[in-house]
Parts: C-alpha cells; structure tokens; sequence
C-alpha cells in the first residue's frame, strides 16, 4: 500500500461512488462533483472578520475574493490562488483551507476567485491573479491594518499563478513580495516528465485530466509553454522571493515541483522543499478527510513563521562592512537610527577583508589611510610602517569594530540581491541570499569601488585543473608558492605588489604583461616613535588639512608652479626629491600641470620611464616593462618594494601579451602563439569591475519599477556620486562620478558618510520622508564632471576609471577629478541651500504612525 491510510480509505470510497471519471465530464458538470465534495469538509476556524470583496479587473470586471483576517494586526498579507486547473473550485470551496492558513500564519488571507477557464481561458487567469495582487498590495492598510509583508500562495494550478506572479513582480519591479509558497505547483504545460506515465500516480489528478485541464486552459498549445502558463519556462528565475515549495509523492506534478526548486536554488533563490510521502495530488485541498492536509498546513505555518521572523524593520539598510559601512552605520546609530549592515564577508573590512594576497599593502600613508573621526581613535591605535600592509589594515578596522561595537549590527555572510522601493510607502525592501527581507527608509550602498573581481575574459579560464588564484578574492588560509611553477597575468597594483613575493617562492614565474604601469619605489619602513607621537600631537591640524586637499593626502603639499616655469635641471632636482620620498602623489604634485599639460606631463613620464631602464638590467625586458601609451597618472599609478628588480631574478620571466596574445588557458596551462606554457597555479591579478560593480549586483528598482542597471546602460548617471534621479533615499557612499579612487579613501568616506548622515538628520527634521535628486541636476553634475575630466589628460588612457578594462562596459568618466577639496565645498554649498538639485517629500501620516 502506498498511500496513507486516510488517503486509500477515500480512494476506495470514491471508487465506491461510481462517479465517472472527471475528463469525461464538462467544465459544469465537474464543478457540481467538486462543488458536492467540499461540502463534506469541516468549517474552518472563527476569524476577527470575513469579508467578501470585488476586486476591479483591468477589463473592467470585478474579481470576487474573500478577505479572511485572523486578528486585528496580522504579520502578513498572503495573496492565495486556489488549485482546480484553472477550471474547477471556487473560494467557498477553499474557504476552510482559507481560514486555517491565516489562523496558523497569523496572516490577513486574500482568497482570489480569479475568473476560469474554459469561459475565461489563458491568460485571464494569470490577469486577473495580477490585478488581485496588484489590489492588496495598494489596499493593505486597509486589508491588514498596516504595511505588512506580502505573501503569495498557490496549491496546484494557484501555485502555477503564484509562481507566475511572482516573476511578473520581478519584471516589474514590484509589488515586493517576501515569500512565495507553492504547492504542488503545476510549472510547465509540456507534460512530459516521467510522472505523466507513472501508474503509481494516476489518483485523483491522472494524465487525461491533466489533459482535459490544459486544453479548456490554453487550448492554444504555444500559449502552454509561455512562461505565464509555464513559469519553469522563464530564461531567469534569479531574484525571485525565497520559495517554500511543497510536493506530494504520488503526484504526476511532483516532478514539476521538484524542477522549479532546482532552477530556483540555482538561481540563487532560497527555497525550503518538502515531499509529503504516501500523499496524492490534491490532499493539501481536502481538510478534515486527511490527516497528512493538517501536517502540510502546520508546515507551511512554520515556514511562515521563519520567514516572518525574519522579516525586519529597520530606519537605514548599509550594503557593506568596510570602512563606509562601519562609519556609516556609527555615525547613523549615533543619530538614533534603527540601521542594519549586511555583508558577505564574515568579518569587517571590505577591500582589506577580501585582498589577502601576499604583498597586500596600502599605498597611501598609514597615518593618512585611518579615520579621522575619532581624536580618541586616532590616539589608542599606532601604525607600525609607513605604509600599512593588509593585515595590519584589517586589525585595525576589527578594532574599530571593536572599539564602536559594531559588530552587534552587523550581519555578516549574507549577501543583498534586491533593493525595491514602494513609492506610496517610501519605503525600501531589501532582499537578501539568506531570505532576510528588510523594509527600511533608507539604503546605503557602501559597496566599494573595487570590489567585485573583473570576470575572467580569457579563453578557457575554467579549463585549468591546477588551482587558480584571483587577488581580489585571496584564501583565507595563504597560499605557498615553494617549488611551483606559477603564471601571474597583469600588472596592476595587486600584481606588482605580490610579484616579488611570489617570485621568492616560486620556481619559475611568468609574468604575463598587457600595459605595463608606473611604479615608483615605496621606500617603506617601520614608522619612528618621534613621527608617531609628532603625527599624534598634531592629528587634528593634519585631518583638517586632509579635507581641503584635493586629493586628501597633504604631504607633499602641491605645488603651484608650472613644470614649463623652471630649467630641465631644477625640474630633475624637484623629480629626484620627489622620487625619494616613495609617495604615491609626490611626482604628480611637483609641478600644478602634470596632469593638464602634455608636455608637463612627457617630461615626469620620462623620468619615470628613465628610472625603469636603471632598475632593470636587460634593456629589451626594461623596454618591455616601460609605459609609453599613456601619460603618467592617467591610469592608477602604483607603489612598488622591489617590482622591477624582480625581473632581474633567473626564475622570473616577462610575457609581453601585445606582442605574444594569450589565445587560452589550457588544462595544464597558458597558450600564445609561440605556444603552450604548463603551470602549478595561475593568479588573475587582473583587477575589478570598479566603481559600478557591486552596486550593479544589486537589482535595485527605484520610482515605477526602474531597475537601475537600465538607468546605468550607457554609464552610471549621479548627482554627485550620491544620490540617483528616480531612487529617492538610497545614497552612495564614494559612488560613481565623485572623487573616489582620485582621492585617499578614507577621506572622502567620511566626507561621503558625514553629509548623508547630515542630510538624513535635516529630513527627520524637516519631517521629510524621502530625497532625490533632480534629473536636471543629474544632467548638470554629468556636464560638471566630463567638463572637468576633459581639462585634464585622464581620458587619454584605457583606464578602469572609465570602465576600459571589463569588455562592453559602457565608457564614461567615473570620478570627479575637481579635488576633494572644490568637492566637499560643492556638496557643502548644496547642503546649506535647503540640498539644492534634490526634490524632497513629506512624510504622511501612516509613515509616522508606522515608525511610531
Ligand atoms: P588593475 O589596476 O585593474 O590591474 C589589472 C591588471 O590586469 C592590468 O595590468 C590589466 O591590464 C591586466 N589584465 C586585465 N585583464 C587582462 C587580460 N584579459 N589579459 C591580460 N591582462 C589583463 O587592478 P589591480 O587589482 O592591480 O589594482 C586595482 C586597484 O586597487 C589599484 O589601482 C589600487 O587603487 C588598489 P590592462 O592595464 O587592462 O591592459
């Protein structure tokens, strides 16, 4: 016997009826027999109120549908589409179903009787389980009591609506629903998996009625397979609500249930499946006849539970735990926000959580490369070199994390996919990978500039079985390099500063060259106890002096003086000091026009060029390492302890890539056209897909559904790099067209923190709901900003600064390059003049009552 008891016992009694077989029957017909069977099934329990509704239909019909509430303040609202092949039952027959699943969830159930087939064939189904939908998500002050999550639930052919409204939502951009419940759904009209032809599953759901179903349905075989009818058919199941999807075993549906779980986890989608055993299609439908029905609505209930335990309310979401994060989320706590960060790591840090290869260093001072927030801060931690390595940077953010306690606000290890915003609301949702749906009123992307490794854009890069390293995303656990061949491909800054310790391991190493870079020597070493406590007696004059620089690194001061205005001899002299200090903007701050005047500019990248030759000792490898298609500064320059003699070592060997392309990487290694090269390990040193990156990876959907990635196709669009026309709240901490990576870091963080954080403080002031800024503004800050990039010779080069490095990235400028210093005044003008180019917008009165 494969069925429970219970189950047998019906079939034999249905059997027993000598009813014919329902795909014998019409539509009406079936209808009487089902209509006759729910009668037989109990009440259901008492509700605080039943109400009966129409819900107005885009043809101007009305959609009958039952409000049934359990209490006075539901948790939820659960839209659910009963089963019945889109031809058979009604609400009334599921109205018992109806009641147990609100009093178990505790949610406000809105029953939908969408219109049937085969007088309403497809898609007036999927219409109508839209316009519902639609319908409670505007009328859910008045449905639950107040703004609550939105559910979905299907059983059968509702569980296909369910689905299928759940991937429109995410086509459009909204309603945010949190969690969509299927079961037993029907999600694809081909009707070809093995279950179909099972006789084990022939019960009360068999092949011919599943037949007779989809031809009243979709008589249009095409229509079948679209994914409206099919919603295993979608290209893109990512991004959809968290999933809990139940299956019985002896159901020719079970097998369809069981795929779209799959495709969804694939997706990235979380989603709870359960089987029920010895259970037939339709046994969730018939409460009080079988026991297994009642489990299946407590399981369903505890998954609702979950889920809305986990759903949160918060004033601020931060996306991020880096240095951003962790400032942003001090300083709005500080102000009494209710404020959440979420981060994938599972720790603090950012950039230097996630940058562990070896060499890792920062190439700004360590005194200079720290918050300036704090004077007690600044005062309890002390740098020991000049320049920090990575380990020392992430000790240092774990104690501030420490220091600030952060921690407690932080939830680590999880991933944002979506940030979806209800303008009527104004209000975001924000979704992440562990089924956590936060509502909040505002979200803060401090994602990093360079945060997300550049895909691989080389042949075959999963072809190699030897482990593959990208510096980006570096084992937590090191790496030994002893004995092994190892190829490192590109030469940025992470390549340059694990190069020469790679190579000390190494066997052989090869270095495979695309554009080689400037790199000035660092001159690192331990700090003296004399600069640290000079630097710590006079830490508030020098933050002072970081702010209004334009670059936020004071030493060495800019000069004010044309390279043109001095002999060759003097420019030499300022050149050789500048060199010897090892600071990153030393040879850029010599003279005032190396990065507007060609010339200016020719005679630094000479020197520099000069200085290559004299640290290499082949001259066709020194050749081969010198920069020429570019002039100095345009592309990032780097901070070097040893790169360039390290081609001076016998085990180390340079592959120009211009000269000799890579054609692929190989099972065992890397193929050119002078041919196949084998390999231990191979490290990807080849940087990120900056600025945009992280944020992109993020579905965010601002005013009517706008999905940002559309709003950014031809390059991101910004007011200031802080704020984006059509996302009203949601900031940008060092976000795309401000100055950024032009700048220290972690100066214009806290420049970027502090003014968000100010301008939130203004609208709780001002009893303001939501910001944005203007198009006009926007279009007025691009203007501003390419202007200002087209003074200087920064276009000139491929640079990832204006996206050149990942293929088909749309090309614009994404820094300001006006200086920190013409910055900050700008965002401070547009503070103190009411935050002119932004348009606000008042709170009413259900928000207030909301956060009350
Ligand atoms: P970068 O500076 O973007 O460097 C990446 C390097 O990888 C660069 O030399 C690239 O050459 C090279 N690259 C990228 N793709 C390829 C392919 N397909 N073939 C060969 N070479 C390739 O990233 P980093 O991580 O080094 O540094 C990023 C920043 O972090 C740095 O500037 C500091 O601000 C800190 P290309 O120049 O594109 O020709």
């Amino acid at each position: 016997m494969k069925l429970d008891i219970a189950t047998t016992a019906l079939l034999s009694q249905m059997a027993a009826g000598e009813a014919p077989p329902m795909h014998e029957l019409s539509p009406e017909e079936a209808r009487l027999i089902g209509g006759q069977m729910a009668k037989g099934y109990p009440g259901g329990p008492a509700m605080v109120s039943v109400k009966d509704v129409e819900i107005p239909a885009r043809d101007g019909a009305k959609i009958r549908a039952r409000v049934l509430k359990p209490s006075e303040s539901p948790r939820g609202l659960l839209v659910f589409y009963h089963g019945g092949g889109w031809v058979l039952a009604n609400i009334d027959e599921y109205d018992t179903l109806g009641r147990q699943l609100a009093e178990r969830t505790g949610c406000a159930v809105l029953m939908v009787d969408y219109r049937k087939a085969p007088e309403h064939p497809f898609p007036a189904a999927p219409n109508d389980a839209w316009d519902a939908l639609l319908w409670a998500n505007d009328n859910m002050a008045a449905l639950a009591g107040r703004k609550v999550p939105l559910l979905v639930a299907g059983d059968s052919a509702g569980g296909n609506l369910a689905a299928v409204v759940c991937q429109k939502a995410k086509a459009e951009g909204g309603p945010a629903i949190t969690l969509q419940i299927l079961v037993y759904p029907v999600t694809d009209g081909a009707m070809e998996t093995p279950g179909y032809a099972n006789p084990d599953n022939q019960l009360l759901l068999n092949t011919p009625l599943m037949t007779w179903f989809w031809d009243h349905y979709a008589p249009n075989k095409d229509d079948r397979l679209k994914p409206e009818a099919s919603p295993l058919r979608a290209d893109d199941l990512s991004g959809l609500p968290p999933a809990v999807i139940v299956t019985a075993q002896y159901d020719i549906l079970r097998e369809e249930g069981e795929a779209y779980a799959a495709r969804l986890r694939d997706s990235g989608v979380p989603v709870t499946y359960k089987q029920f055993d010895r259970q037939m299609h339709n046994f969730f439908a018939m409460p009080g006849l079988l026991p297994a029905q009642a489990k299946a609505v407590e399981y369903v209930g505890e998954q609702v539970d979950r889920h809305l335990a986990k759903f949160s309310q918060a004033d601020a979401v931060v996306v991020g735990a880096g240095f951003a994060g962790m400032y942003q989320l001090h300083r709005l706590r500080q102000m009494g926000l209710k404020t959440r960060v979420i981060e994938a790591g599972d720790g603090v840090g950012g950039t230097w959580y996630w940058n562990r290869y070896p060499g890792a260093r920062c190439d700004i001072e360590s005194m200079a490369y720290s918050f300036g927030f704090s004077p007690e801060l600044e005062q309890d931690w002390t740098w020991s070199e000049k320049y920090a390595t990575q380990p020392e940077i992430l000790r240092y953010a774990e104690h501030v994390a420490e220091r600030f306690d952060l921690r407690k606000d932080i939830t680590f290890e999880t991933r944002v996919t979506r940030a979806i915003y209800d303008e009527e609301e104004m209000r975001w949702t924000v979704y992440t990978d562990k089924g956590e749906a936060i509502s909040a009123q505002y979200v803060i992307m401090a994602t990093g500039c360079l945060s997300v490794p550049k895909q691989p854009d080389i042949p075959g890069t999963d072809e190699f079985k030897g482990p593959a390293y990208v510096t980006g995303k570096w084992p937590h656990e090191g790496v030994d390099f002893t004995g092994q061949r190892v190829a490192v491909i590109g030469t940025g800054s992470s390549a340059i500063q694990s190069i020469p310790h790679i190579a000390e391991q190494a066997k052989e190493l090869t270095v495979y060259q695309r554009t080689p870079a400037y790199s000035l020597p660092a001159g690192n070493r331990p700090l003296t106890n004399a600069e640290i406590s000079e630097m710590k007696q006079h830490y508030r004059d020098y933050r002072e002096a970081q702010r209004h620089h334009p670059g936020g690194i004071p030493n060495p001061p800019r000069a004010m003086e044309s390279a043109h205005n001095v002999s060759a001899e003097e420019r030499r002299k300022r050149y050789e000091a500048a060199w010897e200090t090892g600071i990153l903007t030393g040879l850029s701050s010599a003279f005032n026009d190396t990065m507007t005047d060609q010339q200016a500019n020719d005679w630094v990248s000479d020197f520099i060029r000069e200085k290559i030759h004299e640290r290499v000792k082949d001259p066709e490898v020194a050749e081969a390492l010198t920069p020429r298609s570019f002039p100095f500064g345009t592309k990032r320059p780097c901070l070097d302890t040893d790169y360039f003699e390290t081609f001076n070592r016998d085990n180390v060997e340079l592959v120009d890539v211009r000269k000799t392309p890579i054609e692929r990487i190989t099972a065992k290694g890397i193929e050119t056209k002078d041919g196949e090269k084998e390999f231990d390990s191979i490290v990807f040193a080849t940087g990120f897909d900056a600025m945009t990156g992280a944020i992109m990876n993020v579905d965010i959907r601002g005013v009517g559904g706008m999905a940002l990635r559309d709003k950014w196709a031809d390059g991101p669009h910004t007011y200031l790099g802080i704020g984006i026309a059509g996302f009203p709240n949601l900031f940008t901490i060092t976000g795309p067209s401000s100055p950024s990576v032009l700048s220290n870091m972690l100066v214009s963080i806290e420049q970027h923190v502090d003014w968000v954080s100010d301008c939130i403080a203004w609208m709780r002031k001002g009893d303001l709901a939501a910001i944005e800024p203007t198009e006009e503004a926007e279009d007025e800050w691009a203007e501003h900003n390419e202007a200002t990039a087209n003074l200087t010779l920064f276009p000139q080069a491929n640079s990832w600064y204006i996206g050149a490095n990942v293929p088909g990235k749309p090309r614009t400028f994404m820094a300001y390059v006006g200086g920190v210093d013409t910055y900050r005044t700008l965002c401070d003008q547009i503070a103190a003049s009411d935050y002119a180019g932004f348009r606000t917008y008042e709170a009413d009165r259900e928000a207030k009552a909301m956060s009350a």
